[in-house]
């Protein structure tokens, strides 16, 4: 059966549910720090489990005969700036859990997120080859950059199937956003409904990778499906969907809300997205997997609005 740690998240909360869908509820066992949303909770197992707790999880894994572990638990970029060190013994710790698990052959496959965080203030801009200069400048880019070359270590020292994407920015609408600098693309579109108005925490000429969540989603059972010998990468897929600054998202709400506005008042945050891309070179997740985007920003745009208005 298939266990996912961090299944409250933003990523964990949509996996869990299309894992579900996909393997049956029972085969699915979802575990986070704390509980999360009903239809979560009620729709198959779930265990309190901290990620950081080898023994904790190696029990889980012998109860429940675990095969597969999906680890989604991670502070996320903001948030990192503000704790470094809770961030790396949660985001590394957490990893290595896995891994020896896998190593020690008592559970077969992992997956296992990494970012578009992984690249720094000098790594080509535009179209970021998936091999490239890479000094990220932030703790979750460090800890994610650090997480890339364990997982590449383990497949080839240890045979782990161990199996990775490089996120974008991810949009969403079943969870509310959680320490993501690219979150202002989410909360934009919770306050576009309540108060026709954002202050955007970015420049307005800030273009960053996006990608909705069910493209994501997608991507992520794509990855694990396929089979272990095309999978050329192991330490993690870039993946794209589209590319957007603050101000083309607000134009296109405008196209639903004709009169919400849009202010700009730069943060911290600026400084973390000004060290990543503003687009992603793909092209190994489609050759290697047959990956293909379906989402770009109008619909993603129309897919956000209408499920939250109320
Ligand atoms: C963050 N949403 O903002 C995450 C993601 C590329 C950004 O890693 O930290």
């Amino acid at each position: 059966s298939i266990l996912i740690i961090g299944a409250c998240g933003q990523i964990g909360t949509e996996l869990t549910m299309a894992l579900r869908d996909t393997y049956g509820n029972e085969s699915v066992i979802a575990s986070d720090i704390r509980e999360g949303n009903e239809n979560l909770m009620d729709s198959g197992p779930f265990e309190i489990l901290d990620a950081t707790d080898y023994d904790s999880l190696e029990e889980i894994v012998a109860y429940y005969e675990i095969t597969e572990i999906y680890l989604m638990a991670a502070m996320l970029s903001a948030t990192a700036e503000k704790f470094p060190m809770r961030a790396w013994n949660l985001n590394m710790n957490s990893l290595f859990n896995v891994l020896n698990l896998a190593k020690e052959r008592k559970i077969d496959k992992i997956f296992w997120p990494s970012s578009i965080a992984v690249f720094g203030p000098n790594t080509p801009k535009e179209n970021t080859l998936q091999s490239t200069i890479m000094e990220p400048s932030t703790v979750y880019g460090i800890s994610k950059q650090s997480g890339e070359r364990w997982c590449d270590y383990y497949f080839h020292k240890f045979g782990v199937d161990v199996r990775s994407i490089r996120y974008p920015g991810l949009i969403s609408w079943k969870t509310m956003p959680g320490g993501g600098t690219t979150d202002y693309a989410v909360e934009i579109y919770h306050k576009a409904l309540s108060k026709k108005a954002y202050t955007c925490f970015l420049k307005e000429d800030t273009e960053l990778p996006m990608m909705f969540m069910d493209d994501a989603i997608k991507a992520t059972l794509q990855l694990m499906e396929t089979d272990s010998e095309n999978v050329k990468v192991r330490s993690s897929y870039n993946l794209s969907a589209m590319n957007f600054t603050p101000s083309q998202i607000a134009k296109s709400i405008q196209n639903h809300i004709p009169d919400f506005k849009m202010s700009y008042e730069p943060d911290f945050r600026q400084a973390i997205a000004d060290s990543w891309p503003s687009s992603i070179n793909d092209q190994e997740a489609r050759r290697d997997w047959g990956w293909k985007a379906e989402y770009d920003l109008k619909k993603t745009t129309k897919e956000m609005l209408g499920n939250l208005a109320p």
